[in-house]
């Protein structure tokens, strides 16, 4: 290389430039860490070891690929120059080729065990067809740019082995419903000398509970701590706590590897569905929630290119247009100027989707017949419950009741099936509800009502507010099917009498041909059938 002043003139986009200024401090300490292989004078390049290498595709990959791919000019914002020293670069790495050779000093490359584990509750949650780990997969994603990755989905029938001497970390993703098994398979690497680390809601919400079975939980999302976690597991100085105090940017996220989820010869059990994410955050604020005590007023959302991007390379690697994808939002439809640009996008990618929605402003029929156009076939809403009082308790601010009736119609007109969802057992309400939500269900012909029993999440307001009522602390019956307390409008005996009731009435041959008539052959017909055969054998005490 000639020596060199030679400035290099840039353009970038502040959004890169911050990206780039908060690696270049984990950069410049792995290098100074790990003592990497620097070239010597003249060659113009720097020659890195594979480890380096990989960490560094894994940083500035994305930080290139956003420049390369979209350019600074096709940016929302605008861009600012600046200007880099060539020789500043070389003086750099012959600073760090003095250092040391990385071959003596290289840290064994470390093998993850990530771990999906199955719940031992009574009730059916893990069974039949189950979802693709989306958040494993984005999990394996980030930790495959580094390390090898397996993948263990109990939920599949596929099991965590007892000996555990072929892994040197093993990560593990819980619910609460999940929680006792994650620990126990926790304990079991703990004591096989093994680094462990937690995450996913429970262990967020519980971070002092489950640091007894781990030696990191991750707070909330991987991808915001990811960085001091991937160094930290390098230099062996593992943190009890991983949290950031900002959030990233979703255009950052890598798009998820779903080779991992192929790993298991079981993968045929996943749902054909794929899962997806656009938005992440729900600020509407419902006290039994656990989304905004972890991500607070957060709302964020990945550009609609880049949704688009991901659904296009489903599209390509399965071989066809009609996907069907199942997004993993908390509440897709929240700002509704990005909803309805991605559903006009949507549209003409000949995708089918569904998605969990609030319905803040689902009773405008433009909005279902755009959804209906852009590929939807089906929308879970949080109908909760019919009673005024309730929802205001509960701070549902975004259920209107004298709205329920134009949102349903809205959506069947346009032929969107609706999974409704529908909580009892709360303090306001008496027997009486019970027969409110029957009639609401049977009049507005709910394709798939879901019934559940309020359940107070730990770490959420309703949670510490329910706390000295609860009848046990027992994990594994944290599902939504157990009975947690009794409520101030009824015993427990009538809640579940009625409960009971409620599930066999609605399920029944005549109420799901009532329900059902005249609506398409498919899926929504069979899930009415399984519950019909399921709900016969239902009695209160499995609700115990
Ligand atoms: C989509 C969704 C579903 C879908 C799909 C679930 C699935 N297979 O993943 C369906 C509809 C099937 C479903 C079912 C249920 N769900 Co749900 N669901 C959600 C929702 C809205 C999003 C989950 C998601 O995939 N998000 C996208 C991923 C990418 O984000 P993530 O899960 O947060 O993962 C990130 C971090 O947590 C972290 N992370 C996660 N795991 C790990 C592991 C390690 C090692 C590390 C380092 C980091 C890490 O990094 C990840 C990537 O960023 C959440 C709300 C929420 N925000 O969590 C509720 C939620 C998880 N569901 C909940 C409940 C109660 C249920 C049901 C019991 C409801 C019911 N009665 O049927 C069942 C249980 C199913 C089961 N067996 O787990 C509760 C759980 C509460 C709790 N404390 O456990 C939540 C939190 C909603 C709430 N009420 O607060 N659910
Ligand atoms: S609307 Fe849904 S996702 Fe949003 S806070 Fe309420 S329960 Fe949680």
């Amino acid at each position: 290389m000639t020596a060199s002043g030679a400035m290099i003139e840039c353009e970038i986009c502040p959004e890169c430039l911050s990206r780039a200024e908060e690696y270049m401090p984990a950069l410049i300490s792995m290098l100074q860490g790990l003592h990497c292989l620097a070239c010597g004078e003249g060659s113009g390049t720097i020659g890195i070891c594979a480890t380096f290498k990989r960490f560094f595709q894994a940083f500035f990959g994305e930080f290139f690929g956003h420049l390369r791919a979209r350019g600074p000019s096709a940016c929302s914002q605008q861009p600012v120059s600046f200007r880099i020293r060539q020789y500043a670069l070389q003086r750099w790495a012959r600073r760090i080729y003095r250092s040391g050779n990385l071959q003596q000093n290289r840290p064994p490359g470390k093998k993850w065990l990530l771990v999906q584990p199955v719940s031992t509750t009574s009730m059916m949650v893990d069974s039949g067809s189950v979802s693709m780990p989306l958040n494993l997969l984005m999990v394996a994603t980030l930790a495959g740019t580094l390390f090898d990755v397996t993948l263990v989905d109990e939920r599949l029938g596929d099991r965590v082995p007892e000996d555990l001497s072929s892994y040197d970390v093993v990560a593990i993703t819980s619910r609460t419903l999940n929680a006792s098994k994650a620990y126990s398979i926790a304990e079991n690497a703990r004591l096989q000398g093994k680094i462990v680390i937690l995450g996913g809601v429970h262990p967020t919400m519980q971070a002092e509970e489950a640091m007894m079975f781990a030696t990191s939980v991750v707070y909330g999302e991987i991808e915001s701590v990811w960085e001091e976690l991937a160094l930290d597991l390098f230099r062996g100085t593992m943190k009890p706590v991983y949290r950031s105090e900002q959030l990233r940017q979703m255009n950052y996220m890598q798009p998820p590897d779903f080779s991992y989820a192929m790993q298991s010869r079981h993968s045929g059990k996943y749902s054909s569905r794929i899962p997806i994410l656009a938005t992440k955050g729900c600020p509407v604020g419902c006290n039994f929630c656990t989304t905004p005590t972890i991500y607070g007023k957060n709302y964020r959302y990945r550009e609609v290119d880049i949704v688009l991007d991901e659904m296009r390379h489903h599209q390509q690697r399965l071989g066809k247009e009609n996907v069907h994808f199942s997004f993993m939002d908390d509440n897709i439809s929240f700002r509704p100027g990005y909803f309805t640009e991605l559903l006009e996008r949507m549209g003409r990618t000949g995708v089918r989707w569904n998605a969990n929605i609030s319905m803040n402003f689902l009773h405008k029929p433009e909005v279902a017949e755009l959804a209906a156009w852009s590929g939807c076939d089906l929308m879970s809403i949080g109908f909760e419950s019919l009673n005024p009082e309730t929802l205001k308790s509960v701070h549902k601010g975004s259920n209107r009741l004298e709205n329920y009736e134009s949102v349903v119609r809205n959506l069947q007109l346009n032929g969107i099936a609706i999974q409704g969802y529908f909580m009892f057992g709360f303090d306001n309400e008496s027997e009486e509800s019970f027969q409110l939500t029957y009639d609401f269900i049977m009049n507005s012909r709910i394709e798939f009502p879901v019934f559940s029993l309020v359940t107070p999440f730990p770490g959420t307001p309703y949670f510490e507010e329910m706390k000295p009522r609860l009848r046990h602390f027992e994990w594994d019956k944290y599902d939504t099917y157990h009975y947690m307390f009794e409520p101030r409008g009824m015993n427990g005996e009538k809640l579940l009498e009625n409960f009971v009731k409620l599930q066999k009435e609605v399920y029944k041959g005549r109420s799901i041909l009532r329900r059902m008539k005249g609506k398409p052959l498919n899926w929504v017909w069979l899930a009415n059938l399984q519950m019909n055969r399921f709900t016969k054998t239902l009695k209160p005490e499995i609700y115990l």
